[in-house]
């Protein structure tokens, strides 16, 4: 039945969209799911979850069960979820996705431990106390939640999106930031090393976005990070990951795959692992046709996911959810079309049917070179 949707769907597609980038059909020889696809590279495919979904709109929740060999939680792992106020914990949400991961076999990563947004509202104030007190409401946070999920976890976003080159700080860091404010860069540091102590296996990744496209704040971007990273490197932080979010904007930050492997082969050197951890396209700005749009889609997700997992530091792409029906970009003002139509930028539409950006990513990951298991 999956492949038939496939097909009917992508009969209708024989030209490319407005990007001018060739989509030609793929014709799959089998069935098989992006997961099973993924697991026969020894590649990571999966998406982010939203728990209240799973178990409750089953199509939805069978998509998640048979699609990704790895879950991530979309936002009940962020510390305004977990700890509403002072030390009272809520991992309700966070349990519900990780029973289901583990009666599912999948693995799981953890977004996040220390980042400027989604932080409770009583955070900013505490933070008004002597710097050693400052530490510990970091500290304290990330040794609860490690202690909780942390072996179970293949990889953390420890800290995640600090740099914002556009903001004051000569190095190009994320200033408008009460971990920032609070501490300064070595809030990074302090985060990685309470995050060591108890990580077990899981890997401890810095996590950013808007690194891959071929334009000048992108580049003034990815110079950062590099620079943040010898910083963080020199400094003994124990950063074993670089998770590179994919959130592409095709009509509005033209992807150039030789910039982006650029990157990928300057990330390489500092051998850390790195992932797709947030991987959707914006349609935001594309033509009217849905077709049109979705070509478009298809051929930037092929041509960067072909990028990433050609590199043999990329363990490989975690989409930001799986259906249209429940994405992000529909619900923010300035990625939402102005048709009010609901944005098509991940794997299934939000009638659950699979789209050209699913023989994309198919396509992307029998290509890749298969992972020798670690
Ligand atoms: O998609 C997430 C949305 O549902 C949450 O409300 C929001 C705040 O928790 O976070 C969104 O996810 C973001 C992710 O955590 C970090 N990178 C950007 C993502 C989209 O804003």
């Amino acid at each position: 039945m999956h492949r038939r949707d496939v097909l009917k769907l992508g009969a209708t597609l024989t030209s490319a969209g407005m990007l001018g980038l060739p989509w030609p059909r793929h014709g799959f020889a089998d069935s098989r799911s992006l997961r099973e696809r993924a697991d026969a590279k020894g590649l990571v495919f999966g998406c982010a979850v939203k728990s209240p979904q799973l178990g409750t709109d089953m199509p939805y929740t069978d998509l998640i069960a048979t699609q990704a060999n790895m879950l991530v939680h979309e936002y009940e792992l962020k510390r305004k979820n977990v700890e509403p106020s002072p030390g009272q914990y809520v991992f309700a949400g966070a349990d519900k996705a990780m029973n289901f991961a583990a009666d599912n076999g999948q693995a799981v990563r953890g977004h996040t431990l220390c980042w400027f947004q989604a932080n409770p509202d009583w955070l900013e104030d505490a933070l008004m106390v002597p710097v050693a007190q400052r530490e510990q409401l970091l500290i304290s946070y990330i040794d609860r939640v490690i202690d909780r999920y942390g072996s179970r976890m293949q990889s953390w976003d420890v800290v995640n999106e600090v740099i914002e080159p556009q903001q004051a700080d000569w190095n190009g860091m994320r200033t408008d930031n009460p971990w920032w404010r609070a501490l300064g860069e070595r809030h990074i540091d302090i985060a990685f090393h309470a995050a060591k102590e108890k990580a077990g296996e899981a890997k401890l990744y810095l996590n950013d976005y808007s690194v891959e496209n071929d334009v000048r704040w992108n580049e003034d971007r990815r110079n950062t990070t590099l620079r943040l990273l010898e910083r963080l490197k020199k400094r003994d932080v124990p950063i074993e990951g670089y998770g590179i979010q994919g959130h592409l904007k095709p009509y509005r930050d033209r992807f150039e795959p030789e910039v982006f492997a650029k990157f990928l082969r300057e990330l390489e050197g500092f051998g850390l692992q790195v992932m797709v951890t947030e991987f959707d396209v914006a349609d935001v700005d594309g033509p009217a046709d849905p077709a049109e749009r979705d070509a478009d889609i298809a051929a930037v997700t092929k041509s960067f996911l072909d990028t990433a997992l050609d590199s043999p530091a990329c363990a490989g792409v975690l989409c930001w959810g799986i259906t249209d029906e429940y994405s992000w970009l529909s619900d923010l003002e300035k990625y939402k079309r102005a048709d009010g139509t609901k944005t098509r930028g991940l794997p299934y539409d939000d009638q659950y049917r699979p789209k050209p950006m699913w023989d994309a990513i198919a396509a992307a990951l029998d290509a890749a070179p298969a992972r020798v298991p670690t």
